[in-house]
């Protein structure tokens, strides 16, 4: 029998799963940093200053957090010699800042005292984390784009143009205000290289697929990009340093403090530190591997492959999808896969889900004199609607793709076939005409991203959405798989909707666990290739993983051609957008 620690370290909890070689959950663990660690006092485990926008975590609450939560599994008994491996999941772009002093304390700790009392505020040179909500580098943002030659020049090297929670604008930040403490910085984590070191007991290496959060490095080539180093470190040609030498000396000091990221993968990045063997029991050749980043593990909390979307459905919209191809653009964000060899994750992040449908909902209710809480009209609506050659955009707070204000347009096609703004129409029309959109949105910018053999159809042709051409062929795609998770995936009428637009077998999955469960499986997989023989991920996780918690989700497959010409309504509509 072999036990698995899976972790799940993110803004507002620390949670610990330990799962079985069969992917049971044998036990499951949390503790809320605001209710349970109250004396820090963050509010959902973050302190916020809304003059800056600056959105911080304490770091030794996380550490404080580590011990309670693992004290609570030595109560309960459980035998810790079983454990075979650890990794887990951590939120991601936050960064950490350890001093001089943090390698001896993490390599000398003493098992009769807790992690809080040794690797205390002396460890760190900066005593909080900036958080992936933050908004205080508005001024680098620009920076980084100006000096790389624009949004889609950073996102070609990086995966990603430049994002205020990135952890490169973040580390110029900190360099251009608080000099002294950037110097004294000997090493600069993740939070999932910062957790993965208090169990290795030494600050191991940034694992790549996290750190392609950072607007630093080079995916293709797979090392930092020194023009974006020089930017990060303030000695670019463009901040007036003409020096050679001195660049020099700057990317250099951010090497030694960034260290070489650890390849995406199965090895092993430590043993367990002595500290964890004498004061919980594990087995000394208990194997640390590398933690990843929260969206990261999400993909692989269960099988999902190339050409299969997983749309989270919450107060924002989230597609997560595997590829082999690596097509960067501005609108979304490309990661090294975590597991999957030669393989990427691309995101897109929404800003405009439920709270959009939900404004939608009350218009409704209020009109026809219902409970304004209540989905039955809108459902029952959306279910009926059909594509009817209309399309909107419904944004109440400003959009990250497409990039623009907050505003909400409506248009339909006019007798000439050309795109007709409308002014106003039967508020019954939206229920449809929202769902719809929001999912067309998310078919037409996966399609660049798919593989899949196209199919023969008519009445499409090469669309541009976000200064990016895609493809006939493209656009011409279906994935094989959608999968729906998130709150409004429990919503029927919602996920029918997005499922008959988007094509594909389509499932839902309600799974509050799939980052720590992401982090245990990738430990067990970890395990496996290292002491059986390399197997691959996706067959190693199909061949344990419990497909009964999926539910299918009907479709009428014959619909998703009636949506091609929404397709190219919504790249007009887009181009009257208010930016
Ligand atoms: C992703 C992102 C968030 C955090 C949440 O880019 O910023 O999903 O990782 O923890």
């Amino acid at each position: 029998m072999s036990y698995y620690f899976g972790l799940d370290l993110s803004t507002q909890q620390l949670k610990l799963l330990v799962i079985d070689e069969g992917f049971k959950i044998v036990h499951s663990y949390s503790l809320e940093f605001e209710t349970d660690l109250p004396h820090y006092k963050t509010v959902k485990g973050v302190y916020s200053d809304e003059r800056t926008g600056e959105i911080v975590a304490p770091v030794t609450m996380w550490i404080e957090a580590l011990d309670v939560v693992l004290e609570k599994v030595k109560q309960d008994g459980i035998d810790f010699a079983l454990v075979k491996g650890i990794s887990g999941s951590c939120q991601q772009h936050g960064s950490v800042y350890w001093s001089d002093a943090a390698n001896d304390v993490l390599s000398s700790l003493d098992p009769t005292r807790s992690l809080k009392d040794q690797i205390g505020e002396a460890c760190f040179s900066l005593q909080t984390s900036p958080n992936w909500q933050d908004h205080s580098t508005g001024e680098e943002l620009e920076i980084f784009e100006r000096y790389v030659g624009g949004a889609d020049s950073l996102a070609e090297i990086t995966g990603s143009r430049a994002h205020y929670r990135f952890t490169g604008p973040q580390i110029r930040k900190l360099l251009k205000l608080r000099p002294e403490v950037y110097h004294k910085t000997k090493r600069i984590s993740l939070v999932s290289s910062f957790l993965a070191s208090l169990f290795s007991g030494t600050i191991v290496e940034l694992e790549e697929a996290d750190a392609c959060g950072m607007n630093l490095y080079d995916i293709r080539n797979k090392r930092w990009d020194e023009q974006l180093l020089a930017t990060c470190s303030m000695t670019h040609e463009m901040d007036g340093i003409e020096d050679e030498t001195v660049r020099q000396q700057a990317i250099d000091e951010l090497k030694r403090k960034l260290g070489t990221p650890s390849p995406a993968g199965f090895k092993a990045i430590s043993k367990i530190s002595s500290y964890f063997v004498q004061k919980f029991g594990f087995k000394e050749d208990c194997r640390i591997y590398s933690f990843t980043g929260d969206n990261l593990a999400t993909i692989i909390s269960f099988p999902l492959n190339e050409d299969e979307l997983l749309i989270s459905l919450g107060t924002s919209t989230t597609v997560l999808l595997v590829t082999k191809h690596y097509v960067p653009s501005s609108a979304y964000h490309t990661f090294i896969h975590p597991t999957i060899p030669d393989s990427y994750m691309g995101m897109i992040c929404y800003c405009n889900g439920s709270l959009a449908r939900e404004k939608i909902r009350d218009l409704l209710n209020k009109k026809f004199n219902k409970p304004s809480n209540d989905w039955t009209l809108f459902d029952k609506l959306l279910s009926q609607s059909k594509f009817n050659k209309a399309v909107g955009v419904y944004f109440p707070i400003g959009e990250i793709v497409p990039n623009c204000k907050a505003q909400t347009i409506r248009a339909r096609m006019g007798s000439d076939g050309e795109l007709e703004i409308v002014d106003s129409w039967d508020e019954e029309i939206d229920a449809g005409v929202i769902v719809q959109s929001q999912a067309l949105s998310c078919r037409a910018r996966a399609a660049p991203m798919l593989n899949v053999k196209a199919q023969t159809i008519d009445g499409i042709e090469s669309l541009e959405f976000d200064g990016k051409l895609i493809s006939k062929e493209h656009l011409s795609q279906r994935p094989h798989k959608v999968v729906f998770v998130g709150g409004a995936s429990k919503n029927t009428a919602i996920v029918s909707k997005f499922a008959e637009v988007l094509g594909g077998e389509s499932f839902r999955f309600d799974n509050p666990n799939a980052c720590a469960l992401g982090g245990a499986f990738k430990a067990s997989w970890s395990v496996a290739c290292e002491d059986d023989g390399v197997v691959d991920f996706h067959r190693y996780l199909e061949s344990r993983f419990d497909t009964n918690t999926m539910e299918r989700i009907q479709v009428d497959e014959k619909q998703w051609d009636t949506y091609i010409p929404g397709l190219k309504m919504l790249q007009q509509l887009e181009t009257v957008l208010e930016r």
